[in-house]
């Protein structure tokens, strides 16, 4: 039975790959930080068969303890402060945990593996967030970074370092460069669930607006179920490698709010939405779209889930959830 050890369980693609892994037969570890974490019942419900155990990705002690117990054969380092707009408020934690915590999680690893370094393969979750003001349209493995906030410069860091234990001491250490991806998992914080919860009230009458930043900035959206697979497959290759996982189409919150409202049957979304300064960025990422060719060609990967129907699908559950909350 291989055995994996996950970081950031309690998050939207930690549930996923949980998910997956445990489908595959694998035995699941997940790292789980504080000492009464309220998402630990998530957990449970959602994948009862993961083991947890306590650690945090800022103390290397705590995760070589944590590796020595889950014995893995796959580390999948997804934890991370990952809100972009809360990373120029904490710009210092933040640089502690997405950044220097890849490498705390890798120095463990290495240390962990010992004088057998073909023992463990190592993903780090590096982000689309690194190409910030674009050099080149669509992205790919060699588009130069530019990255435009305090996360994206964390994970520039965090990207190289794996790179860095890849050629340094031959570890299989795989960087995933994810563009943005969703699901009715995905935190009310980050913009499509914000949305899809908000429609879904509205529809119920049980809110008026929605209060949104910038309307006009272009992601490249995906369904996380499916990229927690290219993760997986990125692992089972002979050699580690660097892969932009996306599906080669943008479309702005503009287009979101499009698809999102007419699921409700509303054409015109314009009386429900009101722009705020409050959700502006000090530095905005404009455009991205990823060129997913390497992924496919290697990997075999593709996407499944298309745009509209993801936000279709993130509608219909947020209608259940909110029903179910006001009955
Ligand atoms: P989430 O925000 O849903 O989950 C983040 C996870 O990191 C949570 O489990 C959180 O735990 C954990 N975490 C936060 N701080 C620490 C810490 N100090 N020590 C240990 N764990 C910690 O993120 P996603 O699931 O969406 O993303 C997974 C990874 O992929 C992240 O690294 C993210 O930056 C990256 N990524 C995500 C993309 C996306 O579109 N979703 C795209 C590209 C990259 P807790 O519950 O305790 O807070
Ligand atoms: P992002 O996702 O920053 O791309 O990072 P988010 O959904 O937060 O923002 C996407 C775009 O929407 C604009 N926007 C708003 N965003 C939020 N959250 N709230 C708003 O009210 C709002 N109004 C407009 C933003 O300005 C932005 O342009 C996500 C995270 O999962 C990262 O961890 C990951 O690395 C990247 O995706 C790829």
């Amino acid at each position: 039975m291989p055995r994996a050890l996950i970081t950031g369980i309690t998050g939207q693609d930690g549930l996923y790959l949980s998910e997956l892994l445990l489908a595959k037969g694998y035995e699941v570890f997940g790292l789980i930080r504080g000492q009464n974490n309220p998402k630990r019942d998530l957990v449970a419900a959602v994948a009862p068969e993961v083991k947890l155990l306590p650690g945090d990705l800022s103390d290397v002690a705590g995760l070589t303890r944590v590796l020595n117990v889950a014995v893995p054969d796959e580390v999948y380092n997804l934890g991370a402060i990952s809100y972009v707009a809360y990373s120029w408020e904490n710009a210092s934690l933040t640089s502690d945990v997405t950044g220097k915590g890849v490498l705390n999680m890798l120095e463990a690893t290495r240390q962990y593996a010992g004088d057998d370094i073909d023992r463990v393969k190592f993903y780090q979750a590096s982000s689309s967030e690194m190409f910030g003001k674009v050099q080149q349209v669509p992205q790919s493995e060699s588009t130069l970074l530019w990255p435009r906030s305090p996360y994206g410069v964390a994970k520039v860091f965090g990207h190289y370092m794996t790179i860095n234990y890849r050629e340094s001491y031959g570890m299989h250490a795989s960087s995933g460069i994810l563009f943005n991806h969703e699901s009715p998992r995905r935190g009310p914080e980050f913009v499509t669930r914000k949305v899809t919860q908000a429609v879904a009230r509205i529809k119920l009458g049980i809110q008026k607006e929605i209060v949104l930043g910038n309307l006009d900035a272009k992601r490249d959206w995906g369904f996380a179920g499916d990229y927690v697979e290219a993760m997986w497959r990125m692992l089972q290759q002979p050699e580690a490698d660097d892969y932009v996982i996306a599906t080669g189409e943008t479309h702005s919150i503009r287009d979101l709010l499009n698809v999102a409202f007419e699921s409700i049957g509303v054409e015109d979304w314009e009386p429900y939405v009101r722009q705020d300064p409050r959700f502006m960025r000090p530095a905005e990422v404009d455009l991205l779209i990823g060129d997913p060719s390497k992924a496919k060609a290697v990997l075999g990967w593709k996407p499944q889930v298309a745009f509209q129907e993801l936000i279709q699908m993130m509608v219909e559950n947020d209608l259940a959830e909110q029903s179910a909350l006001v009955r």
